[in-house]
């Protein structure tokens, strides 16, 4: 931890095909064991308003319909990680979004074939980690 800069924190859902195909323990594991902390958890069902809220920037996007049936279409993992650089930490433990354009080593590219299923969310920076955290974890203010 850098002793001159607060830990930053990311929100992280593990999406439900990650929970319907039993994944849960290993990817928790993965962040776990990275050295990044667990600072709240719940499993949810992502309902259709939340979806809207947390997709602002892929509403209007062609991709967006299924995605959000996707996401709405079973239960997931919400969790607030915290940890030096935890942004970019976690987006580089997950992989390019494209699970088959993924590199090895990667959550996706070696647990996804897929664009859409792709196992994870991750903030993609400070502010999308605050509004996204407000919005899943209203508590964590
Ligand atoms: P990432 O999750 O890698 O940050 P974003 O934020 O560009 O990717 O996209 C949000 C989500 O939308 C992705 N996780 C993926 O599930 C879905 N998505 C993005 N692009 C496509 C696409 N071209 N076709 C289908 N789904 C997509």
């Amino acid at each position: 931890m850098s002793s001159n800069s607060p830990d930053e924190r990311s929100l992280v859902l593990i999406k439900p095909d990650a929970v319907r195909r039993g994944l849960v323990g290993e990817l928790l594991s993965r962040f776990e064991r990275k050295g990044l902390r667990i600072d709240a958890m719940a499993h949810r069902t992502m309902d259709a308003t939340l979806a809207d809220e947390h997709y602002a920037e892929h509403v209007d996007k062609a991709f967006y319909p299924p995605l959000k049936d996707f996401m709405t279409g079973g239960p997931l993992v919400a969790l607030v990680l915290s940890g030096d650089q935890v942004i970019d930490v976690v987006r580089g433990l997950v992989g390019a979004t494209d699970g088959r354009k993924a590199a090895a080593g990667t959550i996706r590219g070696d647990l996804s074939l897929s664009n859409r299923e792709n196992l994870v969310h991750a903030s993609d920076s400070t502010d999308s980690a605050k509004r996204e955290i407000a919005l899943w974890f209203p508590e964590l203010g």
